[in-house]
């Protein structure tokens, strides 16, 4: 993608925050085989209002609501295999909270709506032995950790409205998972599986030397991050 391409992009992007949601997801299809094609550290992400879109694989996968599953499985006494209504059946917890990357950009109150995790564990039944969660992305490629603990915390959710919309494909609808005290890769977008484990499997950006607990504000601040 040339320069004069590139920076029309970032115009867009901009006057996407001023034309509302309408002209964001016309930006967001447009944009999608611009990612698709270019897997190059430029466009692995893209300013679409006041976010980057981030995707280590370069393409942007859609599921609709209709097609999404969420299975829940491992060390539970009843696996789940949720649908999309089946997530907004369940009780919704609302929460706004500053999204921060470890590179450094922030966007602060960000408005989120899902169902809290903690819920999902105690509808599946965590087992004997249990001591972790491993998240798998419908990416084929992403995946993240959480000890229970932290996975049980009332700031974490499996998400899927943001702003007061459905979480668009961009943005890794239509569900994904925020970890709101941590750096935004522990927020796994386009939430396909959920894994009880009797160990904490470090995730992507893990394996490639990140904090496994990426508390805002921790030892982890650096912004020499290939993703930026
Ligand atoms: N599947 C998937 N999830 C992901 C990523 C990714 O590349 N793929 N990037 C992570 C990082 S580093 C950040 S900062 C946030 C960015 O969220 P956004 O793209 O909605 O701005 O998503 C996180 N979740
Ligand atoms: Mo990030």
């Amino acid at each position: 993608m040339g320069r004069r391409v590139f920076l029309g992009l970032l115009a867009l992007g901009a006057a996407g925050v001023a034309w509302g949601s309408r002209a964001q997801d016309w930006l967001e299809r447009t944009l999608a085989p611009v990612v698709a094609r270019d897997g190059t550290g430029l466009s692995s992400f893209l300013p679409v209002g006041r976010f980057r879109i981030y995707t280590v694989t370069g393409t942007l996968p859609k599921r609709s609501p209709q097609e999404y599953r969420l299975r829940v499985g491992g060390l539970v006494d009843t696996p789940l295999d949720l649908g999309y209504g089946d997530l907004l059946a369940m009780r919704p917890t609302g929460l706004t909270r500053d999204f921060q990357c470890v590179t450094g950009w922030r966007v602060s109150d960000v408005r989120w709506r899902g169902v809290l995790l903690s819920d999902l564990l105690d509808r599946a039944g965590v087992g004997p032995g249990a001591t972790a969660l491993r998240f798998l992305s419908f990416d084929g490629v992403y995946t993240e950790s959480l000890t229970l603990e932290q996975a049980r915390r009332d700031d974490v959710l499996v998400a899927y409205e943001m702003e007061g919309d459905p979480i668009s494909t961009a943005h890794g609808g239509p569900a994904r998972l925020l970890v709101a005290p941590m750096y935004g890769y522990k927020s796994l977008k386009w939430l396909e599986e959920i894994e009880v484990t009797d160990e904490v499997v470090p995730g992507y950006w893990e394996r490639l030397g990140y904090d496994v607990d990426a508390w805002v504000g921790g030892s982890n601040g650096r912004d020499d991050d290939p993703a930026t």
